[in-house]
C-alpha cells in the first residue's frame, strides 16, 4: 500500500516522519522538478514532462504541476502549459525543457526555456506565463528580451526584494538582475565565477545569509549535482563539491526546498522507465546540512 511503501521509504531515508517512496509520481514522466513553498502552506513542484515511449528531449511537452502538504500525498493539478499555447514558439511544438516559478505579490510568474527556430541551440529564449493561482490559469507574456540563447532558468527574489533569473546549459552559468516587473531585465547578462564543471540547470536558494547554487556536472553516463557556496547573490561561487552522485539517469537537475522543519532535494532518475533516460522521474529526500554551513552528499532512497 502506499502507507507502506511511505514509511517503508521513510526508514530508507532516516526521516521520522512519513513520505512518500521514489519515484513519487508514477502515472507519467517527470523531469527538472523545482519545487517552492507558497503562501497556501503547500509545497508546489514544477517539474517538465517526459514523453513515454523513449522519445527524445525534444518531445518534452505540457508541464504539469504537483502539490502536496505532507509529503506522502501528492495531487497532479493537471497540465498547466503546451508548446500549442505558445505563439513565438518553434513549428513543430516540443522542446519544453525545465522551467521555475516564481511568486510575487498575488502574481505566480512560470519560467519555461523554448526555442523559437528549427535550430533550438541559436534560439533558446525564457518564456514566461503568469496566473493568480499557483497551478492553473497560466497565460503565456510572450519572452524576456535581451537574454542570451540558453535553457535552464530558476529565479530566486532575495530578502531585499531583489529577483535573480540564473540561467544557461552548455557549461555556461549566466545571470541577470530582474525589474520589478519580473519580466525584463537589467542590462546584459553576466558569467558567473568559481562554478567547477558548471554543465546547466542551476538553483540558487539561500540559508542562514548565505546562497547556493546546486548544478549538474558534465560526468559521462551520469552528470553529478554538485553544489557551491557565496556570501553574495550573483558569486563569486565557491565550489564545495557532490551534492548527489549520479542517478540511473544521464541527466540530473533539481531544487532545494524547506518545508515543515526539514530540507529536501528534488531531483530525477529514470527507475520507472528502467533506465530509459529520456522517460525520467521526479524524487526526493532529505538534506542536512553541517555546523559550518556546509551540505552533506544526499543519500538516494530511490529502489
Ligand atoms: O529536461 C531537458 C533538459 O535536460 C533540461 O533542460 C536539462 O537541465 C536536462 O535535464
Amino acid at each position: 500500500s502506499a502507507a507502506t511503501a511511505a514509511s517503508a521509504a521513510s526508514a530508507a531515508s532516516g526521516l521520522s516522519a512519513p513520505r512518500a517512496a521514489n519515484p513519487f509520481i508514477r502515472h507519467m514522466y517527470t523531469a527538472d522538478p523545482s519545487a517552492h513553498v507558497w503562501e497556501d502552506g503547500r509545497l508546489y513542484v514544477y517539474p517538465s514532462t517526459d514523453v513515454a515511449g523513449g522519445r527524445g528531449y525534444q518531445k518534452m511537452d505540457g508541464y504539469h504541476v504537483f502539490s502536496t502538504d505532507d509529503m506522502v500525498h501528492w495531487t497532479d493539478h493537471g497540465e498547466i502549459l503546451h508548446s500549442r499555447d505558445v505563439d513565438w514558439g518553434r513549428k513543430g511544438g516540443g522542446y519544453m525543457w525545465a522551467p521555475d516559478c516564481a511568486y510575487k505579490e498575488g502574481t505566480y510568474y512560470f519560467y519555461f526555456p523554448h526555442p523559437t527556430g528549427p535550430n533550438a541551440r541559436d534560439s533558446w529564449k525564457i518564456g514566461i506565463a503568469t496566473s493568480q493561482s499557483p497551478a492553473s490559469g497560466f497565460k503565456v507574456q510572450g519572452y524576456i528580451e535581451g537574454l542570451e540563447p540558453h535553457i535552464d532558468p530558476c529565479v530566486f527574489i532575495d530578502e531585499d526584494g531583489q529577483a535573480y533569473l540564473y540561467y544557461g546549459g552548455f557549461g555556461e552559468p549566466l545571470v541577470a538582475k530582474l525589474k520589478a516587473n519580473m519580466v525584463e531585465v537589467e542590462g546584459p547578462s553576466m558569467r558567473m565565477h568559481g562554478l567547477e564543471d558548471f554543465r546547466e540547470g542551476a538553483f540558487v536558494f539561500k540559508r542562514e545569509g548565505i546562497y547556493y547554487m546546486i548544478y549538474p556536472d558534465n560526468t559521462p553516463r551520469g552528470h553529478q549535482m554538485r553544489y557551491a557556496m557565496s556570501e553574495h547573490p550573483m558569486g563569486p561561487w565557491e565550489h564545495k563539491g557532490i551534492l548527489l552522485d549520479k542517478t540511473s539517469s544521464l541527466t540530473t537537475h533539481g531544487s532545494v526546498v524547506a518545508y515543515k522543519g526539514q530540507w529536501y532535494l528534488f531531483y530525477h532518475n529514470a527507475d520507472l522507465s528502467g533506465g530509459k533516460v529520456t522517460n525520467r522521474s521526479i524524487c526526493f529526500d532529505p538534506v542536512t546540512f553541517n555546523a559550518d554551513g556546509t551540505m552533506k552528499q544526499v543519500v538516494q532512497s530511490s529502489q
